[in-house]
């Protein structure tokens, strides 16, 4: 098999977690002319480190490929984020005391969906983020943003600049870094005195429990427990002082550090949720083999049930060009044979084809005049607010429907 070096401890990663098959990048969506062109596949293999238990993809690619400028993740497309962005800063500023002298830098700041409220208050904050698409949206709210990937090497630029800052935060970032111990030795180093860490990511137990299978994808390099995650932090001079579990992306883990030598207390919290890993096994080999099998079920009944609606002569298409959608439609070989458009309400994506799939991407407006039988709801963590939006047309007799953990339809 081929060799595999743990991302985190070096050690040699042989165990197999997933294996999707072959697929494009999920966020390489196609523009026309480019429907001519075979595209870039690349194995979408998982493996678990059995030392320090972090689950990471086989890279075949280099990383870059993966952010490029056109990158069309705006963060701000959904209201479900933008509220748990607004609930978070509201926290963060009564818990971490944050006035007009604190400085806040977000990690991969996308397109100012957090930061803005920073920004109205009056708390002076700075944006990481290497994408010009997303961080030419943030500028437009009066964001500022240094435009690149994070690593120690820029946390040691900006601290000499005096940019150290207060507090520290990276929503859904963490996995998307190859080099996590660079990432994490950053975080240390341009991390003020006293200052404190939030860092939000999808949990790893969730994802398995959940049979999310689709959130698996090569911009997602990493999947993490509270485990290997402290455990990573440690290794760089980091403590993690609490942790809460989230609802968001289907559930995941926000996670509070602070420096090692920092003399804040340990939460409960922390022992609680590590007991309750080690009840779920999350040192044992035998937890990590659930996914594989629960993703070939998705997989079957979700074909069957395509096939069944074609067979019966009624019309389906699918909602919300997401990532994760892409993983699903790939891995599961659906075409536009089986699924002839995707609708969003993202600008930056349509006119554009879904990689792999090649299913053409149309605008919102437009489902509601097609009017299909029924409609399969690519982003399932959404789905409550993309069927609330449509709730005349499933009043109207289309019926809305995901199929990740399972086949499941949608009421108003
Ligand atoms: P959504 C993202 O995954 C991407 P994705 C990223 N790689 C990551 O790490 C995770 O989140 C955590 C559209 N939409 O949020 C907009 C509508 O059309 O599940 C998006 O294209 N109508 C950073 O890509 C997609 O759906 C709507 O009303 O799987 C959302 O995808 C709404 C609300 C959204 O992310």
């Amino acid at each position: 098999m081929f060799d595999v070096h743990c991302r985190h401890c070096g050690a040699s990663v042989q165990n197999i977690f997933v294996d999707l098959g072959s697929m494009p990048p999920a966020n390489a969506y196609l523009e026309e002319a480019a429907l001519a062109n075979a595209e870039k596949r690349y194995p979408l293999q998982v493996r678990v480190c059995d030392k320090c238990w972090l689950v990471q993809t086989v890279d075949y690619a280099d990383a870059k490929e993966f952010f490029e400028c056109d990158y069309a993740y705006f963060s701000s497309a959904s209201s479900t984020w933008i509220a748990h962005a607004k609930d978070y800063f509201e926290k963060a500023r009564k818990r971490f005391q944050l006035n007009s002298e604190s400085f806040v830098l977000e990690i991969a700041s996308n397109d100012g969906y957090l930061l803005q409220n920073f920004v109205r208050a009056g708390i002076p904050c700075l944006g990481v983020e290497p994408t010009s698409s997303t961080a030419s949206a943030a500028a437009k709210l009066g964001v500022p943003v240094h435009q690149d990937f994070f690593s120690e090497k820029l946390a040691v630029e900006l601290s000499e600049k005096g940019k150290q800052a207060d507090l520290i935060v990276g929503n859904n970032v963490l996995a998307h870094v190859p080099n996590i111990n660079d990432f994490t030795r950053g975080l240390r180093v341009i991390l003020k005195k006293g200052g404190a860490i939030t860092i939000e990511f999808q949990y790893l137990l969730r994802l398995i429990d959940g049979s999310q299978f689709d959130t698996i994808y090569h911009e997602h390099f990493s999947y993490l427990s509270f485990f290997t995650v402290i455990t990573i932090f440690e290794s760089s001079g980091l403590r993690v002082w609490d942790v809460e579990e989230l609802s968001t992306h289907g559930g995941s883990l926000r996670v509070f550090a602070c420096h090692t030598d920092d003399s804040r207390d340990i939460s409960l919290n922390v022992n609680r949720l590590l007991a309750k890993e080690r009840d779920w096994g999350v040192q044992t080999l035998k937890s990590y083999a659930k996914l594989q099998p629960t993703a070939e079920k998705i997989k079957e009944d979700l074909l069957r049930f395509l096939n069944e609606i074609k067979m019966a002569g009624k019309s389906v298409v699918a909602y919300g060009a997401a990532a994760k959608g892409n993983t699903l439609l790939n891995y599961a070989g659906i075409t536009k044979e089986l699924l002839p458009a995707v609708y969003d309400t993202a600008a930056s994506k349509y006119g554009k084809y879904l990689p792999g799939s090649r299913i053409p991407i149309l605008p919102q407006e437009q489902l509601l005049l097609d009017k299909p039988d029924f409609v399969l709801v690519l982003p399932w963590n959404i789905a409550e607010e993309i069927c609330n939006q449509h709730s005349e047309l499933i009043k109207s007799g289309t019926k809305f429907f995901t199929a990740v953990p399972e086949l499941q339809f949608y009421e108003i």
